[in-house]
């Protein structure tokens, strides 16, 4: 039988059933490609453990990993309590806080998916189109709101979430109710944003106040930045579209783009306005190649102009043209800061997102006991971090004390350079994976941190970013230097991106093994702390410099082999 493509599978699984029940109640420890393909969209990602494949082959190791839902990362401590209590009975006694601001467990077995979905429920948290063709986590800025201004953009992230969600009862059915067998699934729910074959691609929604990038709004498909006024009254958005990372290496046709402004938009114009994008999305997307179905190539393709006319067609308001906004910075929201309300929030720094318990810094363990002594609610970062908010100030000194005793590192005790960077998962879990990233990075950060300690440039405030493939998880090319997966052991290097997320890092230097990664970098970061003009930034260094006085800098042997002369 000919293989169904994603799009006939899309189309015939009765907004996203297919087989899925079936095959959850079937002792099989996988499921069919057409079943594993729609439980994207219900969150779930079949994968394998390739470590274990590699050396036992002789035994199954297919598991899954389940993303959760959280618009702008928020939850609050039960459900924080729950996803943890998950992590360690089904999941693998880790929690992964995402790019994009929520928790993925990894190593679930298909046996018990059903009852981890469950679980997740019963502390309401879904992961319902938080994978797949689909609108996925809509992502704010966690720090707590200054003012009601800023809590009525926050609030957005929760309404677009609302408004773009599918109205498929399959989840439900599949995983909680247990009534897909029986109902009579002829019974299809109308979906009258994304119709039956959703959406060609994902899309990806981020809100930004304007001057705080720390959601990377210009990689996003659909970008929203806040403008206030003189007295701080929210006048309404810019709206961004065609941001987007994914690349393959060696294919042109794949390209990481950032978001071009389109409009200013007023709030009430918001959902309208959005939804009309993402219709946008479904009716021009390319549904024959998945590499170009992104909106990102729509507007690569047919143009500014040509989307703004159309978005003006299918709106009921006469937009504006896009405002100009004052530069933008990225604030991690690290360290402690007090809110309006006299409360203190704090936010900790969790290496590459992985809350896990390792010999000296006991993140797990430790998250989990103040956060049941504490009760602070939670806010997970698009820089892989959490903020701990709602704290009374006379609860600040114990909780320095429990991080001290359980190993967690406060912001004043990390680099700068540990603090900035961000790695995707990679291996063992991807099943794209070219090379390892999160179990590589913290010792690639500890080589970048002793070459500049040698340097006497300990405090610079660089940016890196690892991934292991090109798809960009990590976001890897708006950063300032980014080690992208290539082959075994080897990266492209991309230099240039800048520190506030605005322009793309181009491409440097091809197949660098990992342990020539900081060796090679070093002439340049001798360089740039000889020649650097007064708070200039790395990235922007490097613009500055070119590539050709780089390239001879890190000696024509390195850029030989690893551009391929
Ligand atoms: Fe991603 C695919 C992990 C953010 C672009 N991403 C994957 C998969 C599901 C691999 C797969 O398809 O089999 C990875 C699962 C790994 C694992 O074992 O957990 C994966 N992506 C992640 C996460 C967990 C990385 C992280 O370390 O935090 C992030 C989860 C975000 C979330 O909570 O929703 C994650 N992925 C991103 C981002 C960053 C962002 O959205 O801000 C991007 C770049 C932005 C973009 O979409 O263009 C990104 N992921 C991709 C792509 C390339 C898409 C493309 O247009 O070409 C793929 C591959 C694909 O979709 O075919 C991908
Ligand atoms: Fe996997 Fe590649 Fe994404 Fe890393 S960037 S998580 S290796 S798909």
């Amino acid at each position: 039988m000919a293989k169904l493509s994603v799009e006939d599978i899309k189309r015939e699984s009765r907004n996203l059933r297919g087989t899925i029940a079936q095959e959850l109640r079937n002792s099989a420890l996988f499921f069919t490609p057409e079943a594993e393909k729609l439980l994207k969209f219900h969150g779930i990602y079949e994968q394998e453990d390739r470590d274990k494949r590699k050396t036992d082959r002789q035994n199954d190791h297919h598991q899954v990993m389940i993303r959760a839902k959280l618009p702008g990362g928020q939850l609050n401590a039960d459900q924080y309590l729950a996803m943890d209590d998950i992590a360690g009975h089904y999941a693998n006694g880790t929690l992964r806080i995402t790019t994009r601001q929520t928790f993925q467990l990894h190593g679930v077995l298909k046996a018990d998916l059903r009852e981890t979905i469950q679980a997740m429920n019963h502390a309401l948290i879904t992961s319902l189109g938080a994978c797949g063709d689909i609108v996925r986590n809509v992502l704010v800025c966690p720090a707590p709101a200054m003012n009601a201004q800023q809590q009525a953009v926050q609030e957005f992230a929760f309404k677009l979430n609302e408004a773009l969600y599918p109205k498929t009862r399959a989840y439900h059915q599949i995983f909680l109710d247990d009534t897909e067998l029986i109902d009579d699934s002829d019974i299809i729910e109308d979906e009258p944003i994304y119709g039956h074959t959703y959406l060609p691609r994902k899309f990806k929604i981020a809100i930004a106040y304007a001057g705080d990038n720390c959601v990377d709004v210009y990689t996003n498909d659909v970008g929203l930045v806040a403008i206030f006024g003189e007295h701080d009254e929210l006048l309404g958005f810019n709206l961004l579209a065609g941001g987007g990372m994914g690349m393959t290496h060696n294919n042109e046709e794949t390209f990481p783009r950032l978001a071009d402004e389109i409009a200013f938009i007023k709030p009430e114009q918001v959902i309208e306005a959005v939804t009309a994008v993402v219709t946008i999305h479904r009716d021009y997307g390319d549904r024959q190649n998945r590499k170009h179905a992104r909106l990102k190539y729509i507007l690569h393709d047919k143009g500014v102009d040509w989307f703004r006319d159309e978005l003006a067609n299918r709106v009921s308001f006469k937009f504006e043209a896009p405002r100009s906004v004052p530069p933008f910075a990225v604030y991690d929201h690290l360290g402690w800061h007090v809110q309006t309300n006299g409360l203190l929030y704090v936010g900790l720094h969790v290496e590459n997102g992985r809350i896990a318990d390792r010999p000296h810094e006991r993140v797990r363990s430790g998250l989990r006991a103040i956060i049941e002594r504490f009760n602070p609610a939670i806010r997970l970062t698009c820089q892989q971090n959490i903020l701990l908010t709602d704290i009374l100030p006379e609860d600040r000194l114990a909780i320095e004390a429990m991080l001290t005793e359980y190993g967690i590192r406060t912001v004043d005790k990390i680099s700068k350079i540990r603090r900035n960077g961000l790695a995707c998962v990679a291996l063992p879990t991807c099943g794209l994976a070219i090379t390892e990233a999160e179990r590589v990075f913290p010792q690639v950060i500890s080589e970048f941190e002793d070459a500049l300690d040698r340097l006497d440039i300990a405090d610079a405030n660089i940016m890196a970013r690892m991934t292991g493939c090109p798809n960009g998880c990590a976001r890897p090319y708006v950063a300032e230097i980014a080690f992208v997966g290539r082959s075994l052991d080897k990266y492209t290097v991309f230099l240039g991106g800048n520190p506030n997320g605005t322009r793309l890092a181009q491409k440097f230097l091809d197949l660098v093994h990992i342990t020539d990664l900081i060796p090679t970098l070093t002439p340049i970061l001798r360089y740039y702390r000889d020649c650097r003009h007064t708070d200039e930034a790395f990235g922007d260094f490097v613009m500055r410099v070119g590539f050709d006085v780089l390239h001879q800098l890190v000696g024509d042997e390195a850029v030989k082999s690893a551009v391929g002369d």
